[in-house]
């Protein structure tokens, strides 16, 4: 990892406030951000020096009626090529600003967006499950992005009004005090009335871009769910909604669009008079010959360089509301706590053995109500095969979920190896166990990519092959034309869904993990593929202890305990041969249908041929 990304934004939460929270945020870059403004500051200074130079000009050269001509010629030419080297000054300092300025904002926005994205990663599963996938991406894109203007805009911006002002305000204090006094009453007022704007459009743009995030939320899921919407002719509805939650967004955006754009000519307004009345006043004071023509020409020019400023100024602090409510924005991701990987008070150097005792657990989900999980114990030894069996929704998959630590258990106890499983460090327990997800997930990338995605290390095309044949996918992939290289998803072929199962499998058995879960993994296959995954999954599951969750009971009898669950409490436990013996068990009834189904469906295809 490069030094960029390790820069830790959990700094910014202990400031004080937000503009200090900001200025942590900009630790490496304080350096580049102060050239900057001095850049600017230097820019700034040649313009206003022009201005004095145009005095020397209007009383030196023009009111001296004694030049001799050839020292007025050179005169003159040496006030141009000053006016020209000031402007060349202003110019190069102004880009040189501009290029640190982009350095500055470009390089804190990519460290944040690296930190996010790794941050995010890195958030339990219970803040995923409850934290829409689309606000999510709204913060990481358009919050950043409007940080990042902050940077670049406003955070410079500000350094370079206030030095730009002071400068101002020197040369005028310089010319004439009282003038310069006078140019600058109505300034409180127009940093007062600023302020005042800040805090509501602080307040709309904060209602703008969750807004936003609803939108993109809706969009997302839109596009996720596209087949859904189609399927049931529901584009209209889908329309509709997306239309409400868009004109919501055009209101709140013309909301906030009022509020800058009432400010702009309550500003000019009030500069405008600050500004006639500078003139005027000057002109009395020239016309009574307290000052010269000079004083006043230059005056003029250094009146509005004072007050641009402060017009800007204005309109910079009532811009920066934006880049302050990303920054809280994104701070609400940052103050999450990750998922602790690497603590735990057990640090095993070996791998696990696979003896689980399960002891009284019940689980219930963070944001549940009732226990999902209830009373469960039970005891596998290593190498030992383990089935769940179960109506949908009876805790099957929340009973292994438990076991990588994806979500704690609540009450009892479990052991692994004789060890609290609490106690272990969840990347351990996660490089042990390999887990065949019941909805299975391929990034767009190749099918080789996606099957070695659990080996941190090269896999010959061997062993790649033998995880394929053992799932039973290998015979689907060479008929690819590219193979193994052949692209999944969005850019490439769309797999199956028994495909795509078959491909998770050889995925998890490639990374050879020492407890392996296999959730619902052969419900998108036929009986045929299904046998022989069976088949091949028996000698792998040798000396690893498996868990298997399947309704066939085919697939369940050969585990050397077969649990039965029921709204989360085990109701039946034993053998195959011990559960059937139990007549009128819920495992003898479920078995009872299957094997009347099945013999009905060779008697019928007996009939046919
Ligand atoms: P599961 O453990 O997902 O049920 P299951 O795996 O046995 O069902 P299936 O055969 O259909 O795969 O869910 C058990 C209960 O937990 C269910 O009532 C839903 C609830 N639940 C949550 O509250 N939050 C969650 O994140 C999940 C996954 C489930
Ligand atoms: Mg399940």
């Amino acid at each position: 990892m490069t030094p960029q990304s390790t820069f830790d934004f959990r700094q910014s939460l202990a400031a004080r406030n937000k503009l200090a929270g900001v200025w942590r945020m900009m630790t490496n870059y304080r350096l580049p951000y102060i050239l900057a403004t001095a850049a600017l500051a230097v820019s700034a200074a040649s313009r206003t020096l022009t201005f004095l130079l145009l005095r020397y000009f209007a009383d030196v050269v023009l009111g001296a009626q004694t030049f001799a001509f050839d020292t007025l010629n050179r005169t003159l030419a040496i006030i141009a090529l000053g006016f020209v080297a000031l402007a060349c000054f202003e110019g190069l300092f102004s880009y040189l600003s501009g290029r640190l300025a982009a350095y500055t904002a470009e390089g804190i926005t990519r460290r944040l967006r690296d930190y996010l994205f790794d941050h995010i990663q890195r958030l339990s599963f219970a803040y995923h499950s409850k934290t829409p996938t689309g606000d999510l991406i709204e913060r990481v894109t358009s919050d950043v992005d409007s940080l990042r203007r902050f940077f670049s805009e406003q955070a410079i911006g500000v350094g370079r009004i206030l030095l730009i002002f002071f400068i101002n305000f020197a040369a005028l204090l310089n010319l004439y005090p009282k003038l310069a006094w006078l140019s600058i009453v109505t300034i409180p007022v127009v940093l007062g009335v600023s302020l005042w704007f800040f805090k509501i459009v602080t307040k709309r743009y904060e209602k703008y871009q969750e807004q936003e995030a609803i939108l993109s939320t809706t969009l997302q899921e839109n596009l996720t769910g596209v087949r859904v919407v189609k399927a049931f002719a529901r584009q209209d509805y889908e329309m509709g909604k997306f239309e409400k939650d868009n004109f919501e967004k055009f209101k709140r955006g013309r909301h906030l669009l009022k509020m800058h754009s009432l400010f702009w000519p309550l500003s000019d307004v009030v500069l405008g008079f600050q500004m006639l009345f500078g003139f005027v006043y000057g002109a009395t004071l020239a016309i009574n010959g307290d000052i010269s023509v000079g004083t006043y020409v230059a005056y003029t020019g250094l009146i509005t360089q004072l007050l641009w400023p402060i017009r800007n100024l204005g309109r910079i602090i009532v811009q920066a509301s934006s880049g302050l409510v990303s920054y809280s924005r994104l701070m609400e991701i940052v103050k999450q706590d990750r998922e602790a990987l690497l603590e735990g008070r057990v640090q095993p150097d070996s791998p696990a053995r696979g003896d689980l005792v399960f002891d009284n657990v019940s689980f219930m989900y963070t944001d549940g109500k009732s226990d999902v999980l209830k009373d469960i114990s039970f005891h596998v030894r290593p190498g030992q095969a383990v089935a769940l069996l179960g109506s949908t929704g009876s805790g099957k998959t929340s009973l292994v979920n438990l076991l990588p630590r994806f979500h704690e258990y609540t009450g009892g106890s479990i052991l692994l190896d004789g060890a609290e499983l609490r106690d272990y460090p969840r990347e351990y327990l996660r490089k042990q166990i390999g887990i065949v997800e019941q909805e299975p997930f391929l990034f767009s990338r190749s099918i080789r990519e996606n099957i070695t995605y659990g080996v941190g290390r090269d896999v010959s095309q061997e062993e790649i092959e033998r995880a394929a044949k053992a799932a039973a996918i290998h015979d689907v992939i060479v008929t690819f034309p590219d193979g193994y290289n052949t692209l999944v998803g969005e850019k490439g072929v769309t797999l199956s869904g028994g495909q795509k199962q078959r491909v998770t499998i050889a995925r998890t058995l490639l990374k050879n993990p020492r407890i392996l879960i296999l959730d619902d993994s052969t419900s998108s296959v036929d009986l045929e593929t299904e046998a022989e995954i069976r088949e091949a999954l028996n000698s792998l599951m040798q000396n690893r202890t498996t868990f298997i969750i399947a309704h066939r009971i085919q697939s369940v009898m050969i585990a050397d305990l077969i649990l039965v669950l029921d709204k989360g409490a085990v109701v039946q436990m034993g053998t195959h041969e011990e559960l059937l013996a139990k007549e009128g068990s819920m495992y003898r009834r479920i078995y009872d249908i299957q094997t009347r189904i099945d013999e009905e469906l060779e008697f019928e295809i007996a009939r046919v041929n």
